[in-house]
């Protein structure tokens, strides 16, 4: 009798442990609702990498499948002299994405901001065209097979479509964007060349985009896809632009990923009428108005905001590769610090002590009743 209580108490414990460990493992998160759809992946910065926060990781480990460096892969840190590169956090990040089955982005090659001084000083195509050789190969060269795209180009383009001012541009002239993409492509023939950048999704930029991308192609480059950063507001982009932007990029063969999703819910001071840019807003209560807590109204706006994004997103799943949101979790975000410096901004999924917020919710919300 005493044997087969404790028989029964054993089975029992058994049953109830393996039914915990199947409800973990279907926990829902983001990565496995859209896994049939597109990378869920986000932005790391240099603590994450390193996996200096426990709860932070196992949460980056258990929502998202893809990952790019929000910083160290930038050219200032990654080759801050002529002849020195400094691979010791690139190396963590890749590492850090393979252990963890996750693709792997690269960002950025090519980009005017975050240069090393001394790429500043290049003065001529001769010099430049050794620098771009020299530094688009050993880097691309280095995660041949390990690195899954890059973001070969960033930030081009200027807001009328015209081709912005550079370092680049100014010694080498349009050719140094077929220049980059021809040198990526033959450093690693398989990984998926980019080229990305921020209100691309805008009709005159996005008029810009297409015609730079077709020139490129034309030229011998390989592009595989376009890279719209979406750093977005809650009542802008337009639903329809952003649609209308999937269809005309995909329709020139290209992969369309939306790289640096965020979503800010601040004021901001190019909006306020008669305001002069140039005035200090910090410190401005008016323009910092959740210093302690998103009120519940505005929550709900976010939320809805996301869900809308992530409907259409789904709607034209076929042609998108990627959605990564620019950073975990609120705290970490650039937009606490742009464009006004010591803001509480609240533009992500997460907030900061990591807890899901309704925005999650209503992002997860639209694959519960399908497959
Ligand atoms: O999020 C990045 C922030 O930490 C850096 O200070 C900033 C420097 O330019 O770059 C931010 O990331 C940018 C990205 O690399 C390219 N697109 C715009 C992003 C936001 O500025």
């Amino acid at each position: 009798m005493r044997l087969t209580n404790h028989y029964l108490l054993l089975l029992s414990l058994i049953i109830l442990g393996s039914c915990n460990a199947k409800k973990e493992k279907n926990a829902v998160s983001l990565k496995d609702s859209y896994k049939n759809d597109f990378y869920i992946g986000t932005a790391l910065d240099t603590n994450q990498i390193k996996e200096k926060n426990v709860k932070e990781d196992s949460l980056i480990k258990k929502e998202f499948n893809a990952i790019t460096a929000e910083n160290i892969m930038k050219s200032m840190y990654m080759h801050p002299a002529k002849d020195k590169y400094d691979f010791a956090l690139s190396d963590k990040f890749v590492v850090y994405g393979e252990k963890n089955k996750m693709f792997v982005h690269g960002h950025t090659l090519i980009w005017h901001s975050q240069l090393a001084p001394w790429m500043t000083e290049i003065k001529d195509s001769t010099e430049m065209k050794a620098f771009m050789k020299d530094h688009i190969t050993t880097i691309v060269s280095k995660y041949k097979g390990r690195i899954d795209s890059w973001d070969v180009v960033n930030e081009a383009l200027n807001e009328d479509g015209t081709l912005r001012k550079s370092v680049f541009l100014n010694t080498l002239g349009e050719q140094y964007l077929v220049d980059a993409f021809k040198l990526a492509a033959a450093a690693d023939p398989k990984a998926d060349l980019y080229y990305n950048d921020y209100n691309n999704e805008e009709p005159a930029k996005r008029e810009g985009n297409i015609n730079l991308i077709k020139k490129i192609k034309a030229a011998g480059g390989k592009v595989d896809g376009v890279g719209i950063q979406a750093h977005w507001r809650l009542d802008s982009p337009s639903i329809e632009m952003i649609e209308e932007s999937i269809l005309a990029y995909s329709a020139l063969g290209l992969k369309v990923a939306f790289t640096e999703l965020d979503i800010t819910v601040l004021p901001n001071p190019w909006d306020l009428k008669g305001a002069d840019i140039n005035q200090n807003f910090e410190g401005s209560a008016k323009m910092n108005p959740y210093p302690e807590k998103l009120p519940d109204s505005v929550q709900v706006k976010l939320a809805e905001r996301y869900a809308s994004i992530f409907k259409l997103f789904l709607k034209h799943k076929d042609k998108i590769s990627r959605v990564t949101l620019w950073g975990v979790h609120d705290g970490q975000s650039w937009l606490n610090d742009w464009p006004i410096k010591g803001r509480t901004n609240y533009p992500l999924l997460f907030d900061k002590e990591l807890k899901p917020k309704k925005a999650y919710q209503s992002v997860l919300k639209l694959k519960e009743t399908k497959e």
